[in-house]
């Protein structure tokens, strides 16, 4: 099985930490907690997306184990704080089916990075000896099927192409047909986007879904809901949205690398409960790592051993 590249955590998020959370390593090595030392710190958790609530939550934690402990080292508030945010994070284990094919639909707004997500998965899998099929439910434009025809064509992977301007259901109900009677391990069906207040375009979702499920008993086995790491807050509206809709079971976050709002991954588990099962460093096909709760927040928070600000 060819190996896939380890993920660089701390440099995907390097822009949050350097641009959110710059002054933490300061705060943390701070001799004297004042006031305004706390201000300083609730103020970088919610500019890198944590959310008001939440920053106000984990501040609060803090202090309140800096005070009852007597912390004042940095390495202690460090690990303090670095505790504090991981319970946060509900575990990130995808559901886990046995059925063969399993389908797996990826949903999300516009350019969320839904068709490079499926690539990315689709050459995850076949390293690990699954055999794939992409299906390329976008229809609205003639460029969708081009973008995974070529992922499909550089990953030798086979894709199961629509009319331009034909029913993405259609797409949905061939490629699961096509998976079942191939004896495949996993459909991946791309979506176009589709903004969550739309409610047309989430019915046709819906259907896109049920669709599946009249070939594949159980189908959709998962429906991941890629979010834009780059958007921030306004993730938590369409993951809503879309749970609402059509069940979503796990979140990928994609685009984290450039992200400075990575706090979001703490915002989405603390509000919605949903899963993060993986998540996207880059435009490569490699680029895509089973989201990891212990590397995610140590990449946060500044280097450990009282590294200069920058950490
Ligand atoms: N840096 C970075 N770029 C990404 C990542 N994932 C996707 N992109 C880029 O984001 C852009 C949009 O990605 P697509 O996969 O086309 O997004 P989409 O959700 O399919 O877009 P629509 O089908 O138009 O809704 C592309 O330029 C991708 O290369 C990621 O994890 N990191
Ligand atoms: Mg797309």
């Amino acid at each position: 099985m060819p190996r896939m590249p380890e993920l660089n955590w701390r440099k995907a998020l390097d822009r949050t930490r350097r641009v959110a959370l710059g002054r933490l390593s300061e705060i943390l090595g701070t001799t004297e907690l004042t006031e305004s030392v706390w201000e300083e710190l609730e103020a970088g958790l919610v500019q890198a997306d944590l959310g008001a609530v939440l920053a106000s939550e984990v501040t609060a934690a803090l202090r309140k184990h800096a005070g009852a402990q007597g912390l004042t080292r940095s390495e202690d508030l460090r690990s303090s704080l670095r505790d504090v945010l991981l319970g946060y994070l509900s575990p990130s284990t995808p559901r886990i089916v046995e059925t063969r094919p399993q389908v797996m639909v990826l949903v999300g707004v516009n350019g969320s990075g839904k068709t490079t997500s499926a690539a990315k998965l689709a050459a995850r899998l076949q390293a690990e000896g699954r055999r794939v099929l992409l299906a390329a439910a976008d229809t609205y434009r003639a460029a969708a099927d081009e973008q995974l025809q070529q992922w499909a064509d550089r990953l030798g992977v086979e894709v199961i192409l629509g009319r331009p301007g034909s029913d993405p259901g259609a797409v949905a109900f061939d490629a699961a047909q096509a998976a079942l009677a191939r004896n495949l391990d996993v459909l991946l069906v791309d979506t176009s986007g589709r903004m969550h207040t739309s409610h047309n375009l989430m019915a046709e979702l819906q259907k896109i879904c049920r669709t599946t499920g009249k070939v594949v008993p159980g189908a959709p086995h998962r429906v991941v809901l890629v979010l834009d790491a780059t958007t921030g807050q306004n993730g938590l509206a369409q993951a809503r949205a879309f749970t609402q809709a059509v069940g979503v079971t796990e979140i990928l976050l994609a685009k984290l690398d450039g992200s400075a709002k990575g706090g979001i991954a703490l915002a989405i588990s603390h509000q919605l409960g949903l899963p993060i099962t993986f998540t996207g460093l880059g435009e490569g096909p490699g680029d895509l790592a089973p989201f990891d709760p212990q590397a995610y927040v140590e990449a946060l928070l500044p280097a450990a051993g009282g590294a200069p600000v920058s950490g």
